[in-house]
């Protein structure tokens, strides 16, 4: 059964789900839920049971994101965070850990792996250094469910006292170099997900939608409807329950507030977080204040008007520059209390009934889209009452596939208009077309054809780059997503590139540009590399565990690298300028 040009929808070697979830289960004789400092000290049985009881009480719950490397360092920045906020009165109730992407391997695989910025945890005792650090709710979001390398996450999460697992969103769109065997990463993740339903306890299963196709679908109704998909899948067909998280796409306070309202209108599971909106962090740190204040407020507001559960997620305002550090960390907790004492005044002069309208379109869409979405796929074949079956279709297909084929606006000669425009893409689109609008276009013979994929799940940046050269006349190879430097230069090859251009944002540019460069030559092809994103990288003999500017590296292998268009389009003349000399 094939859609379009990509892979099957179904696969013979898919174990059936409900056996997957039988072996889940049965693992739960030697991996049951452990206990920890949050759980002992605050008296629940689950994050699930705190969130309730809070939100009944009407607080604002708070979350901090931890993304050191190493371990004692994350317990120590756990401790400090939880107790000087403490001591002013804050209370953060969890921490998300930012795990590091080798983590998503099988745990045989890890070693060898390339490594992120994120933490390593070697085992269950790990995971317990981080549940005991503070008498806070740990989040093992990333790199757990999802990845290869699930069933041995769960196992060490639960086994630490963790009631909030993730992250299911990560499923549908995370690729881990050198690993293409998506059954064997759905096959882990629906076992794990057996062993997380059979606890005796609510553990959530966390899903960052913005993870998803979320960050991917130009119609935020179906953002909706993969929330509708994703219960149907994690809670009618497996048992447990599915928490959801949006945010890091979500700028304008309307659609912010519409899409929570919408979300408790479809889901009566407590949230896990409320995302910042991390993607207008673009300035310096005194203007991201402006940026947080707008975002938090918003949610402050729906979560007063929709108590669902979630915590609110202060950004430090250094996000867009590096990871954060452990004061800017505190100060954004602080800026968040304070805030969430101011906000109620608001709430009068709100107008709700703009929000609810945009709430009952999005719900609307949403189940439209969900409908057609489990129709479309059972009439190609795909057994929708088969977890595993059904995530892998939905995996395969992807969101641009998704939308154009079960999107619930109306179909146009330009593809399907969305109900409510994603404003990642309206945002981008407008940015592409002024850029482009400045410059004076490209003359033939000199149009470069410029293939271009991404490190990682970072799209955005080559989103615009996109559009940027289509606009200059430029021809555009799309290379993909989360490639191997071996799938970027063979699809130059094969297309006849004369310049490829790299995005990425994971901390690796200068090991996958030298990467690029060795495959280059290797295949005797010299075209000019242009690299741009977050160009930095953790060097290996680093003692502080944080990423480094890498630029001045880049330019000595020979590649360009780019921070902004501009720089992008002089890299681009220049080549054509040598290309002609030589
Ligand atoms: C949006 C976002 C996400 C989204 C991505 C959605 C998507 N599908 O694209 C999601 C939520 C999925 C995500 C995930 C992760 N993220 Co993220 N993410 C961001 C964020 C907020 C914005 C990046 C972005 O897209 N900006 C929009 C683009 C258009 O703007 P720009 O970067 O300024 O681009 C300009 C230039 O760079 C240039 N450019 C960009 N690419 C290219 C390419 C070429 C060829 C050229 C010429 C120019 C060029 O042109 C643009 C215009 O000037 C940044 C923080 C920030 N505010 O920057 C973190 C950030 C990049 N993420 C980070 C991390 C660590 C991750 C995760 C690993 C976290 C985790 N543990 O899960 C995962 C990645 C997992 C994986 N499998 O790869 C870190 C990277 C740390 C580092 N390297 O120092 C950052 C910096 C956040 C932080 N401070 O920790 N992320």
């Amino acid at each position: 059964m094939r859609i379009d040009a990509g892979a099957a929808l179904t696969d013979p070697r898919l174990t059936p789900g409900q056996d997957l979830l039988a072996a889940g289960r049965a693992m739960k004789r030697d991996w049951h839920l452990g206990n920890c400092l949050f759980l002992a000290e605050k008296g629940v049985s689950s994050e699930a049971e705190w969130k309730r009881m809070s939100a009944a009480q009407g607080r604002v719950m708070q979350h901090a994101h931890i993304g050191f490397r190493d371990v004692g360092r994350t317990v120590e920045a756990i401790r400090t965070v939880h107790g000087q906020c403490a001591q002013s009165g804050v209370t953060v109730d969890r921490f998300g850990i930012t795990l590091d992407w080798s983590m998503g391997y099988p745990l045989a695989m890890r070693d060898k792996a390339s490594r992120g910025t994120g933490i390593v945890l070697r085992g269950p005792e790990d995971f317990a250094r981080i549940t005991n650090a503070a008498p806070a709710a740990a989040h093992f979001g990333d790199f757990m469910l999802g990845l290869p390398g699930a069933v041995e996450n769960t196992c060490g999460a639960l086994a630490a006292g963790a009631t909030a697992i993730g992250n299911l969103g990560q499923y549908f769109t995370f690729r881990l170099p050198y690993w293409d065997d998506d059954v064997k990463t759905t096959e882990a993740t629906v076992t794990a997900l057996g062993l997380i339903a059979a606890q005796d306890e609510t553990i959530l299963v966390h899903s960052n939608l913005d993870d998803g196709f979320a960050g991917l679908f130009i119609d935020m109704a179906c953002a909706l409807g993969m929330v509708i998909i994703e219960k149907h899948i994690i809670e009618t067909l497996i048992g447990a329950r599915v928490s959801h998280c949006y945010g890091h796409h979500f700028s304008d306070p309307l659609s912010r507030a519409a899409f929570h309202a919408a979300l408790v209108r479809v889901s009566d599971t407590p949230g896990t977080m409320i995302f910042g909106n991390t993607v207008a962090y673009q300035s310096t740190p005194a203007a991201n204040y402006a940026s947080l204040a707008s975002y938090l407020l918003a949610d402050i507001l729906s979560l007063g008007r929709w108590p669902a559960g979630h915590a609110i997620n202060p950004v430090p305002v250094t996000e867009n520059q590096r990871i954060p550090d452990i004061d800017e960390i505190i100060d954004a907790q602080t800026f968040a209390h304070r805030l969430a004492s101011h906000a109620p005044f608001y709430a009068p002069v709100l107008d709700w009934a703009k929000i609810e309208a945009m709430a009952d379109v999005l719900v609307k869409g949403g189940k439209r889209f969900a409908a057609c979405v489990l129709t479309g796929l059972a009439e190609r074949g795909v057994d929708t009452q088969d977890c595993a079956a059904t995530m892998l279709a939905i995996r395969r297909m992807g969101p641009k596939t998704m939308e154009t084929l079960y999107g619930p606006g109306p179909q146009t000669p330009r593809g399907r208009q969305p109900l409510i425009h994603a404003e990642w893409a309206r945002e981008l689109n407008h940015k592409a077309a002024d850029w482009v609008a400045r410059q004076s276009p490209l003359q033939s013979p000199d149009k470069p054809r410029v293939c271009i994929g991404t490190t990682d799940v970072h799209e955005h940046g080559k989103y615009l780059v996109e559009q940027a050269l289509e606009g200059l006349g430029a021809e555009v190879v799309d290379a993909g997503v989360a490639i191997d430097p071996e799938t970027l230069v063979m699809a130059a090859k094969a297309s006849g590139a004369t310049v490829i251009a790299v995005s990425t944002y994971n901390g690796v540019a200068l090991s996958y540009a030298k990467a690029v460069k060795a495959v280059m030559t290797a295949q005797g092809l010299d075209l000019p590399l242009l690299i741009g994103g977050r160009l930095n990288e953790i060097p290996a003999d680093s003692n502080s565990g944080l990423p480094v500017d890498v630029r001045s590296d880049i330019v000595a292998l020979g590649c360009r690298p780019c921070a902004d268009l501009d720089e992008m389009l002089a890299a681009l003349r220049s080549a054509i300028q040598r290309e002609k000399v030589s």
